[in-house]
């Protein structure tokens, strides 16, 4: 039976970069997360006996809101849910079932990076019929609507089995588990050369796949290790588990440092990759070359053609605002435009659908195409390994070329993670107060604040980071993380182009001394944070 409950309205259920994220502890809250996945359903139009797509990446509390989501979506008059085994889906996967079956949307329950675990993360995101996070004007009014909530419907029905492939209803509404990899897998062997990757693996080249016990454990051993016949061992922290085991499952050089350590180490495979907790990053390490998430996006960019989903070539590259130029450069010889965009998967959305793009990335470690409409890492890996497959190189070898050709972008993230918000808003401001006056110092030739013109719907985002512009492809830039759930987290990402092949060879840290030491002074980094240093350097 159906009912309708009554509740009250939560401060701060405002989706930030990527949806919803909360502690664990604030979503366990009662009514809070039935709250907001109504604030969605009260959001949208026209879904009455459609298809919603449902999953998350399995961390704590997931199995939990599967239930009261689908419970939700029956009693709000959704026809059929399609919901993947065990109530798991990678966020690239829920986008390919959104698609591949016209759904009305999707709902994945996710913090990715995020940890996990009772003390953890939690999040809960709506994605659109395109597949792709929800634009601005939904996450708007689905936070409209959280505010002035009064009610939320919901059947009292018993747990679904979610465990067991197959059809089953909750009132009116069909539930179907679907197997979580199949789809997706399906869809990798459209776009890549599995033959070519195979033989590859076969003769004896090698490599490591760490999942971080997270959603992408199942995928890569089902597609690394069975379809492509990696020996077996290939994928490690491979089984999903509530709490990624104790760890960060954020693929970065901090929390995935033993895959970093492995591969500079003389015994190293030939490649080395890992991804997030929800599935959509990637990080990317050949023998002895950490190759930036901004670099990898400019080298895929280049060598795509190589991979037969992509053979026609690009109709457009897109990054966000933060993401190093080198992708610019790409663009330019191939005779494409490449887009900036603010940080956020969601705004490359109207680029994929209007076939602007085709490949996207940013520094966060995300890339992907208009195959699905989310960021995919494990589509990041096996168009990496297609590519190695046909050139015969190393990854070194390729690296090093595509910088003695285009020349390379040394570029660092720093990050001051959960400084107080206000010191935070503070530095912010006091860099805005001076974009008349700091044009002209410390060889500073344009200040300003980020904002976006959206080709496609004509929307205006501002407000998107700080640009300390240095001219020839050297810049500075402050922006606050929008997926942090405690205090506020300061990124500065540090950018300087250097032509001359000879140069190419230092550590970014190295290189971007001056501009590092530059960047805390100029904001003050100490005075407004109270960090001598940053906690996680990229
Ligand atoms: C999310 C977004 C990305 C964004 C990243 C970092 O990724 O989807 O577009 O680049 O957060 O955002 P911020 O710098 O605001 O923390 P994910 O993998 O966390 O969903």
């Amino acid at each position: 039976m159906s009912k309708v409950v009554p509740t009250q309205a939560f401060d701060g259920q405002k989706p930030g970069t990527s949806g919803l994220r909360k502690k664990v502890k604030v979503f366990q809250q009662t009514h809070y997360a039935e709250n907001f996945i109504q604030s969605i359903f009260d959001s949208l139009d026209g879904f009455a006996g459609k298809t919603l797509v449902l999953g998350g990446d399995g961390r704590y509390y997931n199995p939990e809101v599967i239930q009261t989501a689908i419970r939700m979506a029956a009693a709000n008059g959704f026809g059929r849910v399609l919901v993947g085994r065990g109530g798991l889906l990678s966020t690239p996967a829920a986008s390919n079932v959104i698609r591949k079956y016209q759904a009305f949307g999707g709902i994945i329950l996710s913090a990715s990076h995020n940890q996990g675990g009772p003390e953890g993360d939690f999040g809960i995101k709506y994605n659109t019929g395109n597949g792709g996070p929800a634009p601005e004007r939904i996450t708007d009014a689905i936070f409209a609507h959280s505010q002035k909530i009064t009610t939320y419907r919901i059947t009292d029905t018993p747990d679904v089995d979610l465990n067991t492939l197959g059809k089953t209803s909750v009132e009116s509404m069909t539930v179907e588990v679907i197997d979580p990899v199949a789809d997706y897998a399906e869809l990798m062997q459209q776009l890549f050369d599995f033959d070519a990757i195979r033989a590859m693996f076969q003769s004896g080249f090698r490599m490591r796949f760490d999942a971080m016990h997270a959603i992408t454990g199942p995928y890569a051993h089902a597609i690394l290790e069975g379809l492509l016949g990696a020996p077996a061992g290939t994928v490690v922290n491979g089984t999903p588990l509530p709490d990624f085991g104790g760890h960060h499952p954020d693929p970065n050089l901090v929390h995935a440092k033993e895959l970093y350590d492995l591969m500079m180490s003389p015994d190293a495979p030939d490649f080395g990759a890992a991804s997030d907790g929800d599935g959509d990053r990637n990080l990317i390490i050949g023998r002895n070359i950490f190759v930036t998430p901004s670099d990898s996006l400019a080298l895929l960019a280049a060598n795509a053609h190589l991979a037969k989903g992509y053979a026609k070539g690009l109709a457009g590259i897109a990054r966000s605002m933060p993401t190093s130029a080198a992708a610019d450069r790409v663009a330019e010889r191939l005779g494409i435009k490449c887009f900036e965009t603010p940080t956020g998967w969601k705004f490359f959305g109207n680029l994929l659908d209007a076939n602007m793009a085709t490949i996207c990335g940013e520094e966060s470690a995300g890339t992907g195409s208009n195959h699905v409409r989310e960021k995919d890492g494990l589509w990041a890996v096996l168009l990496w390994l297609n590519i190695l497959a046909v050139r015969g190189e190393s990854m070194e070898a390729i690296v090093k070329a595509h910088w003695a050709s285009y020349g390379r972008n040394y570029y660092t993230r720093h990050d001051y993670e959960e400084v107080d918000a206000d010191g935070a808003k503070r530095l912010i401001q006091s860099l805005r107060d001076r974009f008349a006056t700091l044009p002209g110092t410390h060889g500073i030739v344009a200040a300003d604040d980020f904002s976006y013109l959206d080709p496609v719907d004509g929307s205006l985002t501002d407000s998107q980071g700080i640009r300390l512009m240095f001219g020839e492809g050297t810049r500075i830039v402050f922006r606050l993380s929008g997926t942090g759930t405690a205090g506020a987290t300061l990124r500065v990402y540090i950018e300087r182009y250097e032509a001359e092949p000879s140069r190419h060879g230092l550590d970014p840290q190295v290189a971007l001394a001056d501009l590092i030491t530059l960047a805390r002074n100029i904001a003050s980094i100490q005075a407004h944070t109270g960090r001598v240093s940053p906690d996680v350097i990229t």
